[in-house]
């Protein structure tokens, strides 16, 4: 898997392709949507991910699988796995006690049960294929967890919560599902939380050293600081609502991977510096699918890369983005690679930067800006839309609409000694410098994750 732009387009075909991994994927870059199938295309993703999201599969053949072995006691079996990962010394006979004073199903245990051992997994492994097997365990077991009927119970280490109806407040590290009340999280670093009702608040949910999983289902939610990682692994997935994402967020250094997904409405991104899709020797990727969203942010913001790989995509709506400088499709490398995407499918959007943005390669970088649909508005500094000052490749590509774009000097297609295209209505399919364009990112993203 030596291509970037397959394994992106990967990522946000995954609600289609639950069970393949990122390796099996070999799409052709003349196989990429001509101007004419784009909006049925993001119409039918938009559905895809409604309707498809969720996904039925064997729960008691999965636990097996993971832990080569069967139980008749999964939660409480996972229970202890989840406190010697932890480090937290326990009484089994304890433990049974708790999971047998449960009012839970059988399903729902075993339910419980397999997202326990897929986030061991996910957290010791940290890379892509435990990314998507903890996925595809939340999209599994999603719809028996919410279901669960119950008031908050605490375990007998406070670890781990099946958290109720009530608003409850959680203010260390744990496994928590919740079905219910608009609950607040604070400062708990290297996480796992499953919410499935509510207004929620997030504040500080980061990943050093280790890994957080957020899953909500419902909701107006508030994040502050979450999503973020150093060395370790971040992913947080939002269903519904209209949300808002304030401080760092989808942020990743030193070789970690962070993963913000957000389903459907309006949402507003609001951060200072080193936000919404910034890496430093890692990866980040940012995916929001539908609603008219605003993402305001200040330096290195957006798709901004030094040493990694940034990607945000947004699907539809009319958008806004602004940021101040080394932002909106930012890349340069020293020991690897930098490589940043902003890529816009639909809508009428705005982009607001200051210099070295929208599509800016620094030396060995690769910076791509890429809007297909919709009127869209670019307004940039110096060294910016399509700017390639040293050994660089960057692109600005608009595929359709009425664009206007205004920038600085040494832009709008500006390169010395890297390459730069800068291409307004440009068609996609079959067009052979665009597919130079891409052979030049020989990128390897197993230089990150093995
Ligand atoms: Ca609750
Ligand atoms: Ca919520
Ligand atoms: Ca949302
Ligand atoms: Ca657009």
């Amino acid at each position: 898997m030596k291509k970037i732009i397959p394994f992106l387009i990967l990522i946000v075909l995954l609600v289609d392709q639950p069970s393949h991994g990122y390796e099996k994927s070999d799409i052709n870059i003349e196989d990429l949507p001509s101007k004419e199938d784009i909006t049925g295309f993001v119409h039918s993703f938009g559905m895809a991910i409604k309707n498809n999201f969720f996904s039925s599969g064997n729960i008691y053949e999965d636990l097996i699988v993971i832990n080569g072995e069967d139980s008749n006691n999964w939660l409480s079996k996972a229970m202890k796995d989840y406190y010697n990962f932890t480090g937290m010394e326990y009484n089994g006979t304890e433990v049974e006690q708790f999971v047998n004073s449960l009012s839970l199903t059988e399903e729902q245990r075993a339910a419980i049960a397999l997202l326990i051992y897929s986030y061991i997994q996910t957290a010791n492994e940290n890379n892509m294929n435990s990314m998507f097997r903890i996925i595809n365990a939340i999209r599994e077991t999603a719809p028996i967890i919410e279901k669960i009927n119950s008031s908050t119970v605490r375990g007998p280490y406070g670890l781990f919560v099946i958290g109720g109806k009530e608003n409850d407040v959680y203010t260390s590290p744990g496994f928590i599902i919740e079905t219910g009340g608009d609950d607040i999280y604070r400062n708990m670093n290297n996480s796992f939380i499953f919410d499935s009702m509510g207004n929620d608040k997030y504040r500080n949910i980061d990943s050093i050293n280790g890994s957080c999983v957020i899953y909500d289902e419902e909701g107006n939610d508030n994040y502050l600081n979450t999503c973020t990682a150093s060395n370790g692994f971040a992913l947080t997935m939002d269903l519904n609502g209209n949300d808002r994402y304030n401080g760092s967020i989808c942020s990743s250094y030193n070789n970690s991977l962070a993963l913000l997904f957000d389903a459907s409405g309006c949402d507003i991104y609001k951060g200072n510096e080193r936000t919404q899709c910034y890496s430093e020797s890692s990866f980040s990727i940012l995916i929001d699918v539908s609603g008219d969203d605003i993402y305001d942010a200040k330096n290195f913001s957006q798709a901004s890369s030094f040493d990694g790989v940034s990607a945000l995509i947004d699907l539809s709506g009319n958008d806004m983005f602004l940021a101040r400088n080394a932002s909106q499709a930012f890349a340069t490398g020293s020991n690897n690679k930098g490589v940043a995407i902003l890529l816009n499918m639909e809508g009428d959007d705005y982009y607001q930067a200051g210099d070295n943005s929208q599509g800016y390669a620094g030396k060995m970088g690769f910076a791509a800006i890429i809007d297909f649909i919709g009127n869209d508005i670019y307004k940039a500094g110096s060294y910016s839309q399509a700017s390639a000052p040293f050994m660089g490749v960057s692109a600005l590509i608009d595929v359709d609409g009425m664009n206007k774009f205004r920038h600085g000097a040494f832009s709008g297609g500006f390169m010395m000694g890297g390459i730069s295209f800068f291409m307004n209505n440009y068609e996609f399919r079959g067009d052979s410098r665009v597919i130079n364009m891409l052979n030049k990112l020989d990128f390897d993203i197993s230089d990150f994750f093995g």
